[in-house]
């Protein structure tokens, strides 16, 4: 008998739940202005959705499905990439978006039930967002492909939940990832649920990370809730991406603090002491944390965050209500560059039964 192959998982962290920082740490960790920069996104995050939620429940938008607790994985892997590469994002990862460049009023209008908030103004090339899970992380090697082909020194970045790996479109991506070398970075939000589903039920494998193993690429685990440990991982995947080094796989394990969506009760399912354990290491306490300590910030410069914070929601809300609705035409259009003659034929009942209804 001989050994064929052995693998090991490495775990990378930084910052301690207690804001305290582990040495060696990258110098990203010394650069307050840019710590700031992921720090101020981070609180904007957690107050604009918690704001969404509350439009939900209003009924101002549809079903809306909650950041809570991921917020230095969002901003982590947004501060990693750089403009020309490319997100395929699921459905919570607003925080990427945003420091990418789409507008809060977007994703109001995209949750409100309107493909618009899909056409961002900036970035133009990603994804918009998935609802089937780990479908993305095929369109995301596809443009992967893409980039190898044309020579361009792009990656392009998927994320899949803790669930989505289960699926089989996900084996299928890092497979032909791994197997043409594409420049891919498969960012996995283990979140520890998928809806009920608790990551015990979800697989049997010690990490998640290790499923990269047998596509033949790198996987490596990282604390999801560390966002200096998240973009220094990252952006090393990336950066060998882009030299022609290939894909990776980095796997944040964080904690949904919320309910799966608006449309879910978690308390049904998981206990309050598992929730508050989680909120013991959430990400914004752990930063903030290492930031007053190190003397970049103080109580006055937080209370004028979170004003400014809910100056820029506000604003966002009412260019939302002001938006105008979208004709039924949108909906259609948005599908296909040729749509069929089917399409075309629901196109027009749609438009004759908006005509009867007033545009309602
Ligand atoms: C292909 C597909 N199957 C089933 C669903 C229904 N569904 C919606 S969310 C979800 C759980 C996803 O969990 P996870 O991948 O861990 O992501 P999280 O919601 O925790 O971010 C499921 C099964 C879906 N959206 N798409
Ligand atoms: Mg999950």
């Amino acid at each position: 008998m001989s050994v064929v192959a052995q693998f090991e998982i490495q775990h990378h962290q930084f910052l301690d739940p207690q804001g305290q920082l582990r040495e060696p740490a990258p110098a990203l960790a010394r650069d307050s202005a840019e710590l700031l920069r992921m720090y101020r996104l981070m609180t904007l995050v957690r107050m604009f959705d918690a704001k969404a939620v509350n439009l939900q429940r209003t009924g101002k938008i549809g079903t809306y499905a909650s950041c809570l607790g991921h917020e230095a994985t969002h901003v982590g892997v947004g501060a990693a990439m750089r403009p020309e590469d490319v997100l395929a994002p699921v459905y919570r990862e607003f925080g990427t978006q945003l420091w990418r460049g789409v507008k809060l009023t977007e994703i109001l209008i995209y949750w409100g039930g309107d493909e618009r908030g899909c056409d961002f103004s900036i970035p133009r090339q990603d994804f918009p967002w998935s609802i089937p899970i780990a479908s993305q992380t095929l369109h995301a090697a596809g443009a992967a492909m893409a980039f190898k082909i044309r020579g361009e020194a792009r990656c392009a970045v998927a994320y899949v939940g803790d669930g989505g790996t289960s699926e089989g479109a996900f084996y299928e991506a890092m497979n032909l990832a791994g197997a043409r070398g594409l420049p891919v970075v498969f960012v996995i939000v283990n979140n520890r649920w998928a809806i009920s589903v608790p990551i015990e039920s979800q697989t049997a494998t010690r990490t998640l990370a290790q499923k990269a193993i047998a596509a033949g690429i790198p996987g490596v685990q990282v604390d999801g809730n560390d966002v200096i440990a998240v973009r220094h991982v990252v952006s090393d995947a990336l950066d060998r991406a882009r030299r022609g080094g290939g894909p990776a796989v980095v796997e944040t394990l964080t904690y949904r603090l919320s309910d799966h969506t608006t449309a879910d009760d978690a308390s049904r399912y998981r206990s309050a002491a598992e929730v508050s354990d989680a909120w013991k290491l959430e990400p914004l306490i752990r930063l903030r944390g290492y930031l007053t300590q190190s003397g970049a910030w103080d109580a006055r410069q937080e209370q004028e965050l979170k004003l400014e914070c809910t100056r820029q929601i506000e604003a966002a809300v009412d260019q939302y209500f002001g938006t105008a609705k979208p004709s039924t035409d949108a909906m259609f259009d948005s599908l296909l560059a040729k749509p069929t003659r089917s399409l075309l034929q629901q196109r027009d009942i749609a438009r004759r039964y908006a005509n009867r209804h007033g545009g309602e």
